[in-house]
């Protein structure tokens, strides 16, 4: 689709607001970049040290080495490798940051949290090997916090959720030497190799980067899910709504954007606070109206089905409703534009994160320990900031669409009466010819929304079973696909599975670090069938992405032996030995690979032909 911006209305009318009053976008600032850097596109440039910058002339008429003889195979793969470090290490972080939590919630000191799911805390105990008995749930809640907190710096030579993982998955990594040591040791030995004068061969910096990946999906982001849950409940099905219509005219608005729940929680907390819906009428609004953006807006729309105000090219489109009294940002895919933007209106953007600041921001820390009170004050700014809403220049429009959230495993197994039985038979049966994982971001390079919505109807038109997370999961929120009623949509065999258990054929998985979900389920269904997860008919997606989270993403899906097609191409063009190594040897090492297709029908097209195959080879 050329020439249009978005297929969502919502964004389009939003768009003719921001040219009337003059208002700048990140498609404005898209278009002003191009040409976009021919180097850059093709990761054939290298600033890894002040002998550089360096770059390889890719027409092979000018360099081709770098001042320390770097070719464009060496430059290109340390680039994608610290992509996949920069990606993984803002998933682990975020888990981090959970799991300290949960050991605050031990200690004391993160006093305004609880744990609201004990049943999966004992299993995870279990998994941790700590024993449970005679202890009070702080003490418990104390050492599994400590014993997650081990396996970022872990000495015992591999992760502990790596257990996870069928036996021959585990068996192909260890023959590669790819299970991770532990979280942080991988991204800084990434960072290591990737120093001038360490590694230089694509293969070796490759096998590098599907370990730290690794240590993301299967480390630092389901530390994230897992905890999370512990702490605010594990997801069950709910209902609620998206888009920018959520926005309400009459009440103070508080659109909370970013990635971790320990900040989204505590806001969901505060809004409820008599005192302050007091404050808020006084000062002559009906109520306090929270709604989320991005992921942290799915953490709180999978628990609380809190409405999503939009995925991440809404940023900057709410804060010109002219609605917003408070954007409130922690960390991850905010763009700094939101500063400059909110200061014309009369939006306080109040950033929370010691890790994220943006100057023109109002920087209210946020703190563990007096969460709630932080909460409590970000909410109070944004109520006596409502007065000083100019009503005549609000304009919200009116699109929100109704989905139905919050597939956790557990809840996705309960719907299947407690056992992946059903799910396989239907899959044996050809009902579901297999399940595809659409994840990832949006991206100013793509029609906003038209590769998330057109793969996802073109996937389940063919009985395609699609799991979702992230701002894919919004998109197709937006259009309407997270709904029972949209089995009318999906090929005959799919839409009985889901009218039987009452299912829409699109599952909301959660946030980004939520895909460690999918490979949880993954891991299970291929447990259940004697197989490695490179056996069963599945794949995965990244139609629109555009962060380097999505790298490492990619990454471990491929090296948990999931094919993968990318919509949005990636800078590794420069290299043939890089770019076969993706898109064909690594079909060989670890059963998945890279494919890229940015049309979204051929790219369901791939993903059906590469089920077809799966399910032959398994003789379904
Ligand atoms: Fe150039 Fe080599 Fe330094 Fe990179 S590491 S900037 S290629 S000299
Ligand atoms: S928020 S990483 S734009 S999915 Fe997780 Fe969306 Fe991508 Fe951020």
């Amino acid at each position: 689709m050329k020439n249009v911006h978005s297929i969502d209305p919502a964004v389009t009318k939003m768009l003719e607001i921001a040219r009337k009053q003059g208002m700048e976008t990140a498609w404005d600032r898209y278009l002003a970049q191009k040409p976009q850097c021919g180097f850059g596109e093709l990761g054939i440039c290298c600033r890894n040290c002040n002998m550089g910058p360096c770059r390889i002339d890719p027409f092979g008429e000018g360099p081709q080495k770098g001042v320390c003889g770097a070719t464009a195979d060496t430059i290109v793969a340390r680039n994608l490798l610290r992509m996949i470090a920069a990606g993984a290490s803002a998933h682990s972080d975020h888990g981090r940051d959970v799991v300290e939590t949960l050991r605050g919630v031990g200690t004391g000191e993160a006093k305004d949290y609880t744990i609201k799911d004990e049943k999966k805390l004992m299993t995870l105990c279990k998994e941790f090997n700590i024993t449970t008995e005679d202890k009070s749930i702080h003490e418990i809640a104390q050492e599994l916090g400590e014993a997650a907190l081990e396996e970022f710096g872990t000495q015992k030579g591999y992760i502990q959720t790596i257990e996870r993982v069928p036996l021959q998955r585990k068996e192909i990594w260890k023959n590669l030497g790819i299970i991770p040591r532990g979280i942080d040791r991988e991204i800084v030995e990434s960072l290591h190799r990737t120093h001038m004068g360490v590694d230089h061969d694509p293969a070796s910096l490759i096998l590098h980067g599907l370990r730290c990946s690794l240590s993301d999906g299967w480390g630092g982001s389901m530390l994230a899910t897992e905890f999370s849950d512990v702490l605010f409940g594990t997801p069950r099905p709910i209902r609620g709504q998206c888009n920018l219509g959520v926005i309400r005219e009459d009440a103070v608005n508080i659109v909370v954007h970013g990635h971790e729940p320990v900040l989204s929680e505590m806001l969901v907390e505060a809004v409820q606070d008599p005192e302050l819906e007091a404050l808020a009428k006084k000062n002559g609004a009906s109520g306090i109206n929270l709604v989320g953006m991005c992921c942290t807006g799915n953490e709180i729309l999978m628990r609380h089905g809190i409405p999503s105000a939009g995925n991440f090219l809404h940023q900057e489109l709410a804060v010109m409703t002219g609605a917003i009294e408070a954007m409130v940002v922690d960390v991850q895919c905010i763009m700094p534009s939101l500063a400059q933007l909110a200061s014309c209106y009369h939006t306080k953007f109040i950033s929370t994160s010691p890790k994220a600041k943006f100057p023109g921001a109002l920087h209210i820390q946020f703190e563990e320990h007096h969460a709630l009170d932080v909460a409590r004050e970000i909410v109070r700014q944004a109520i006596e900031n409502y007065p000083h809403r100019n009503k005549s220049r609000v304009f919200i429009p009116k699109e929100t669409a109704e989905y139905v959230g919050g597939f956790s495993v557990e809840a996705i197994l309960e719907a299947l009466g407690g056992t992946w039985t059903p799910l396989i038979e239907a899959i044996k049966s050809k009902k579901i010819r297999g399940i595809a994982a659409l994840v990832g971001c949006n991206n100013p390079k793509v029609t906003h929304d038209y590769n998330h919505v057109n793969m996802t109807k073109a996937l389940i038109a063919q009985d395609v079973l699609v799991v979702e997370t992230g701002c894919a999961a919004i998109a197709s929120a937006k259009a309407g696909l997270l709904l029972p009623e949209t089995a009318q949509l999906a090929g005959s065999g799919l839409a009985s599975v889901c009218r039987t258990l009452g299912i829409p054929p699109v599952l909301h998985m959660g946030s980004c670090v939520d895909i460690s979900r999918i490979l949880v389920m993954a891991a299970a269904i291929a447990k259940e069938l004697g197989v490695d997860i490179a056996d069963l008919p599945i794949a995965g997606a990244a139609p629109e992405w555009m962060s380097e989270k999505a790298v490492s993403i990619g990454a471990y899906v491929v090296a948990s032996g999931i094919f993968t097609v990318l919509g949005t191409v990636p800078p590794v063009l420069g290299s043939k030995t890089v770019t076969e190594i993706l898109t064909q040897k690594a079909k060989y090492l670890v059963g998945g690979y890279f494919a890229v297709e940015p049309d979204p029908f051929k790219a369901a097209e791939l993903i059906i032909n590469h089920i077809d195959e799966k399910r032959a080879a398994l003789g379904i």
